[in-house]
């Protein structure tokens, strides 16, 4: 089983601001824990932070002859990129996305997801276990 793990802009910022929303971890120990778990599931895991839409888009698209499956942070782009939507929806892998925060306590933008329609599933709200949750999707 090979997973990439795509995370969107500003999460190369974890860990440095708003820990009370988004906790004290860097994304490199974030990305450490979750490497850690997918060893022990006898995964092969890779990792990839972009802040640009065409950046994560090209990455979905190369990533369909090599995955067997994405867990994705897409950021702010979650609410309004129809063309990660898109690129989500013409990858025929299966795709979890996934939010450190509880997007539906937060501000009224966050509440809604452009790219949960075509995702095969959504975690929310667990800090980095939405991440280790959707790992286990996968087991
Ligand atoms: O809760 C999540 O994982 C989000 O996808 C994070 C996005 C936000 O736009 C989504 O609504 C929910 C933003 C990540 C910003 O990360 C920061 C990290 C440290 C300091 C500032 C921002």
């Amino acid at each position: 089983m090979k997973i990439l793990v795509i995370n969107g802009p500003n999460l190369n910022l974890l860990g440095e601001r708003e820990p009370g929303i988004y906790g004290n971890d860097t994304l490199e120990s974030l990305c450490g824990e979750i490497s850690q778990r997918a060893a022990e599931l006898g995964f092969e895991c890779d990792f990839f932070q972009s802040n640009h839409e065409g950046a994560i888009i090209d990455t979905l698209h190369a990533a369909r002859l090599e995955y067997d499956g994405i867990i994705i942070n897409a950021g702010a782009y979650t609410h309004y990129s129809y063309a990660i939507r898109d690129a989500i929806a013409a990858i025929h892998i299966p795709v979890i996305e996934v939010h450190i925060s509880n997007v539906h306590t937060r501000e009224e933008f966050r509440h809604h997801s452009v790219i949960s329609p075509v995702c095969t599933g959504v975690i929310a709200g667990l800090g980095k276990k939405s991440y280790l949750c959707a790992l286990e999707y996968f087991r």
